[in-house]
């Protein structure tokens, strides 16, 4: 077995396969990025080096930088994890020349899944079926619709050279084929340098159903069952799940030797997954990635194998185990992304300002709290995987490990993710590709935080000690004089709350939205656990200055205090220094030295927490110090713009 292996990965892949390669007693090297530096898998390696700037050309890419960080460490393997290099057969071809061993398949391997149309080719000589279509070596416009027209509508360009719904065009009709292929092979042309297509007849409903494949040096070529992967979003994988629900054992043993007799036609050494689209019980090829992929923990939860020890075992020269009969119970993968769903999926970057990963369940991550999530990587946070003895037990310890997730800081998929997970078309199982596109209705953001979400944060508010030192206590101690009763006014993005509260014996009566509430509880650092009218729940809390978020279900409320921004009635006198209650950076000005402003008017907009937060006036007067411009970072306390007669 190797002494040594160098991971040429980050996050969550690059901490799995070290985790897996300690526990085999082989020294680990990470490589890192100047983004990376204070990452989690350079913390969890023996050693780690440096191999250049955050974007990948300058880092992950560069094989010549990750093989002089290998042999400055003297690492005998080398384990690419998913994504960057590989797939990248080059890089496979470098690993052996400079003699040390690629975990992963041969180069040639690689090469022949490569390309979408010859490995298809390959296929079908090898006795796999594969979507009716044309993926031969002729690319005229003239002859494509030729054949086109012998496919039959509705049909699909893809881009030879593609994967990943990339130059990919759907023709409902003969009239609309030129132009669709046109645009796909502008598009294949731009993306991969490469303008060939491929056509095959279109499935309106398919599902994504992958086998993971194993192969060793000395010609055993297993079959590790099936995961199911028809949960996407824009080619994205979101859920994953093994065994696919709904498959007859005679399929599931037909798909594993369709993916068996794929891989002995490439000569595949080590893990890979075959990809089929299936509809109406029958299955067709699509592509063969050459790698361990994201979704492989719900097969090792359902084999009990650790593929990543199995991966360097065959690359060591062992022979694999025969292959289990049947897949044992029933595992699902979730993946917490760092998205917007709402918006697109568009990435949600900024910094992890909270992140409690539930127990109860598996979690892959390379993410701890204060990291930042930037546009240079993959913004996956974590990967969950519950595991039951069925099906319907699976699905509800991963509804529970998502409900007790909380991220504050970025936005994420996580309720998203819940509102899958109780659909009934997905509980029944068996839902298709089209599935997340036939249901934006997942997708909606509330318009208003849930009540309890605006009680719990209302409760965090009551229930700070009075002589704490934060924000929420006034410094010049006019609490004192308050009434026990308290008004309050919660800021939600759009919604504002205001509540009504008066003590009573250990805990308080709350009117919210004409209705009176009872609120009892404790609050801790990072938690509120509260009775409402004796419903007891737990919810997620973090406050900075003047803010309250409430994390529950999937998501992160955040609320802002509005009774500290205009401050009390104080007469006249003791207003007139106006100051940020948090840190932030000021977005706008809005008035100079010299304005007359009254009460309520307002002066600065302090961007923090991703909200503007408006200071304003807290007495009549003229603005006699303007102490800070747009664009400043400003502290929590420091008078911005003082106000006088
Ligand atoms: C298809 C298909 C229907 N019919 N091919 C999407 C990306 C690429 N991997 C292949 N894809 C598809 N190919 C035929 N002949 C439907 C899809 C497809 C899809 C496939 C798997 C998972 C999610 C998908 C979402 C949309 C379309």
């Amino acid at each position: 077995m190797f002494r040594s292996l160098l991971v040429a990965n980050r996050g969550e892949i690059a901490c799995r396969v070290m985790r897996t390669a300690r526990g085999m007693g082989i020294r680990t090297i990470a490589v890192y990025s100047d983004a990376d530096r204070d990452a989690r898998h350079v913390a969890l390696a023996d050693e780690a080096f440096r191999i250049g700037e955050a974007p990948p050309r300058a880092s992950y890419l560069d094989i010549d930088a990750i093989l002089r960080a290998a042999r400055s460490a003297g690492a005998d393997a080398i384990h690419p994890g998913y994504g960057f290099l590989s797939e990248n057969a080059t890089f496979a071809q470098a690993c052996e020349q400079a003699g040390i061993v690629f975990v992963g398949p041969p180069a040639s391997a690689i090469r022949a899944m490569g390309d979408k149309a010859s490995a298809k080719a390959l296929m079908q000589r090898a006795g796999v079926a594969v979507v009716p279509g044309y993926h031969g070596a002729e690319q005229d416009a003239a002859f494509l619709a030729r054949e086109a027209s012998a496919v039959g509508f509705p049909l699909l360009i893809k881009a030879s050279a593609g994967g990943g719904g990339k130059g990919m065009r759907l023709v409902r009709a003969a009239g609309d084929f030129a132009a669709a292929l046109a645009g796909a092979q502008g598009e294949a042309a731009s993306a991969f340098g490469d303008a060939r297509v491929l056509l095959e007849r279109y499935l309106e409903k398919p599902r994504h159903i992958e086998i993971q494949v194993f192969a060793d040096m000395h010609g055993r070529c297993i079959s590790l069952f099936e995961r199911d992967c028809s949960v996407q979003r824009r080619h994205q994988k979101v859920l994953e799940e093994a065994p696919a629900p709904g498959i007859a054992p005679a399929m599931r043993a037909a798909m594993g030797e369709a993916a068996v007799a794929a891989a002995r036609a490439v000569g595949y050494v080590g893990a890979g997954t075959v990809e089929f689209i299936a509809e109406d019980g029958a299955f067709f090829f699509m592509e063969m990635n050459t790698r361990l992929q994201v979704e492989h923990p719900v097969t090792e939860e359902v084999t009990g194998l650790d593929l990543v020890a199995w991966q360097l075992r065959v690359a060591a020269g062992e022979s694999l185990p025969p292959a289990p009969a049947a897949p044992r119970g029933h595992a699902i993968e979730a993946r917490l992304y760092a998205e917007n769903p709402a918006n697109d999926y568009l990435p949600s970057v900024g910094r992890v300002r909270h992140l409690r990963l539930p127990d109860g369940v598996r979690v892959e991550t390379g993410v701890r709290a204060g990291d930042a999530v930037t546009a240079d990587y993959d913004p996956m946070l974590a990967k969950l995987i519950a595991t039951g003895e069925d099906r319907a037990t699976a699905l509800r310890s991963l509804e529970a490990a998502l409900a007790a997730t909380e991220v504050a800081g970025v936005r994420t998929n996580a309720a998203l993710l819940l509102a899958i997970l109780r659909h009934e078309a997905f509980r029944d199982g068996g839902v298709d590709t089209g599935f997340l596109a036939r249901h934006p209705e997942l997708l909606a953001e509330p318009a208003a935080p849930p009540q309890e979400a605006v009680l719990a944060a209302a409760f965090a508010v009551l229930a700070e000690p009075v002589e704490d030192a934060s924000p929420w206590s006034a410094r010049d101690g006019w609490r004192l004089n308050l009434p026990a009763g308290r008004d309050l006014v919660l800021r939600h993005a759009e919604a504002e709350s205001r509540l009504e509260a008066e003590p009573e014996g250990d805990g308080w009566n709350v009117r919210l939205d004409g209705e009176a509430h009872r609120l009892r509880g404790t609050l801790t650092d990072e938690a509120v656990s509260l009775d409402i009218d004796g419903r007891r729940l737990r919810v997620g809390m973090l406050r900075e200055g003047g803010r309250v978020a409430i994390l529950r279900d999937g998501r992160c409320h955040e609320f802002e205090l509005a009774d500290r921004l205009a401050a009390p009635d104080a007469a006249g006198e003791a207003g007139g220094h106006i100051a940020s209650p948090i840190p932030g950076r000021v977005a706008r000005v809005l008035v100079a030295e010299g304005d007359v402003v009254v009460r309520g008017t307002p002066v600065v907009v302090v961007e923090a927490m991703k909200m503007e937060l408006t200071l304003v006036a807290d007495r009549d007067g003229t603005i006699t110090h303007l102490r800070c411009a747009a664009g400043e970072m400003v502290t929590e306390g420091v008078e911005l713009v003082a106000i006088a007669d």
